[in-house]
């Protein structure tokens, strides 16, 4: 029996996030747990995108837009949807969730769902604390061994291939100055 599995080395490896405008108290705290998650385990923050939308119900096409761009291991989507009087939530949320799940299909590229639903305000502040249980910093975790894994079953491996590591902006200038003489 063979048994599979992503890693937790990030180097090298390229991330989007997409995060909601929309309740910011809440997603710009995902957002930070979330890069430093990404930093963690050896991404760079050249290697590291972010996009920013009005709200949930605009991140799956843009997920989907930056997944088909192929340009990333993963594409993470970042916010809160939180519930209020007006069946509005319902509609919202379903719509994000079954909509980054699509577009994760459509694409064939892991995109990680890093969106709070939440039937209070305190309990979105719970789930995004920095110091705590903080949705942002799973997010990361889940996309880092889902882009391992993807590149593990396609490559037909036994264990993941190294990603290319980008160079800095420095040293892709010494290489070119170095080209042209
Ligand atoms: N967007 C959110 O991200 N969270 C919410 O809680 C929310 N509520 O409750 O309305 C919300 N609405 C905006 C929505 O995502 C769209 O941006 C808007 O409808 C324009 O398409």
């Amino acid at each position: 029996m063979k048994l599979r599995k992503g890693s937790h080395d990030a180097t090298g490896l390229r991330f989007g996030i997409v995060v909601a405008k929309f309740n910011k108290f809440v997603t710009s705290k995902l957002l930070n747990s979330c890069v430093e998650g990404l930093a963690k385990h050896g991404v760079k923050t050249d290697d590291i995108e972010v996009v920013r939308v009005p709200g949930a119900f605009e991140i799956p096409l843009v997920a989907r837009t930056m997944a088909r761009a192929k340009r990333f291991d993963a594409v993470i989507c970042l916010g809160a949807v939180i519930r209020g009087d007006t069946p509005h939530f319902d509609y919202i949320s379903a719509e994000t969730s079954r909509g980054i799940g699509q577009a994760a299909l459509d694409a064939d590229v892991p995109i990680i769902f890093g969106v709070l639903t939440t039937h209070t305000v305190a309990q979105a502040i719970e789930r995004s604390e920095p110091a705590k249980y903080n949705r942002g910093g799973e997010a990361a975790r889940s996309a880092i061994e889902m882009a391992t894994l993807m590149r593990l079953l396609r490559s037909g491996e036994e264990t993941p291939p190294k990603a290319e590591v980008s160079r800095g902006r420095r040293a892709k200038k010494r290489a070119s100055r170095k080209r042209k003489g």
